[in-house]
């Protein structure tokens, strides 16, 4: 009887050291992918992300904060992968290694204290370095300057869009300009390149949201006393769509409007042009660009006539 105890023993301390061994790598194997995950988070990865069809994120944003936003987007994937493929591994190599081979009973373990330990701590890791990278990304896509180059209000009601040129940001500055689209004309918010612009929401009536896919963001604009802002630069002179986001009634779908980003001489010849009294399409022209909105289509309003303001 003291015999086997002491067999028993000697046994259960082998195992202990195989157990041992595998936590090792185990250990090793989790702190390599947070590395990984930690290094990839740092990295441009637009290279990468082009390889795998940017893993359904559109691309092709015209502002930095998008960039940003694509490069949160292809790390956090590369890290879901990551933590995936280790997943799979484990899950493949136990059902290998550890499949019936006999009617004797496995080997019965519990209470794996350092294999307990790592999967509450390596996950802790994982999370909190997608957190710290979100939290930096989503604060520099909501970071506003008190001072911005350009300020335009962005007012909402069903079913169209009226953009005010504004003297400075806040409710009570002065519109110095302004473009109001209606049943016959899709209206043109006309901005420069390369300044900061604040754009600041209003809606007359009901929540509508204002989204140009090219900025690879868009935010709700609300009525009452809130007055969503965000700040952009653009980029990329070029004519970029914009939708109403948020299902506002009847006409939703037909809330198109059109981005039109020129060099910053052109926007303050444009913006010239308005202040003397011109329309949006006849101060268009007068910088050489197209007067009527060019990119709405598939969802164009079918109109017939323009008539702008
Ligand atoms: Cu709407």
């Amino acid at each position: 009887m003291d015999k086997r105890r002491v067999d028993e023993g000697g046994w259960s301390r082998a195992s202990g050291r195989r157990r041992a061994g595998a936590f090792g790598r185990l250990a090793g194997l989790g702190a390599g992918a947070v590395a990984l995950v930690t290094l990839l988070g740092g990295c441009s990865l637009s290279d990468f992300g082009d390889a795998f069809g940017n893993f359904g994120w559109p691309k092709g944003g015209v502002t930095p904060q998008a960039s940003r936003m694509y490069d949160l987007w292809i790390g956090s994937v590369i890290a879901a992968l990551v933590v995936g493929f280790f997943v799979w591994g484990l899950i493949f190599w136990c059902i290998i290694r550890y499949r019936k081979r006999g009617e004797a009973l496995p080997e019965q373990t519990r209470y794996n204290i350092p294999l307990e330990f790592l999967y509450t701590v390596v996950p802790f890791l994982i999370i909190a370095v997608l957190f710290y990278y979100t939290a930096i990304v989503q604060t520099d896509v909501d970071k506003t300057s008190k001072n911005p180059d350009v300020t335009v209000e962005v007012v909402a009601f069903k079913w169209e869009w009226q953009f005010n040129y504004r003297d400075a940001p806040g409710a009570d500055a002065h519109t110095v300009a302004s473009t109001t689209g209606n049943a016959n004309y899709i209206p043109v918010l006309v901005l420069p390149t390369h300044r900061t612009i604040r754009i600041e929401e209003h809606s007359n009536d009901v929540i509508h949201s204002f989204w140009v896919p090219d900025l690879l963001f868009k935010r709700d604009v609300f009525p009452g006393s809130v007055r969503n802002a965000f700040q952009v630069t653009l980029e990329k002179e070029g004519a970029y769509v914009g939708r109403c986001a948020e299902l506002c009634g009847t006409y939703h779908s037909q809330m198109n409007f059109e981005l039109r980003a020129v060099t910053p001489e052109k926007y303050d010849q444009f913006l010239a042009a308005k202040r003397a009294g011109q329309s949006t399409p006849d101060a268009l022209s007068s910088i050489g660009e197209e007067p009527y909105a060019v990119t709405t289509h598939p969802f164009n309003t079918d109109r017939t006539e323009r008539e702008a303001s």
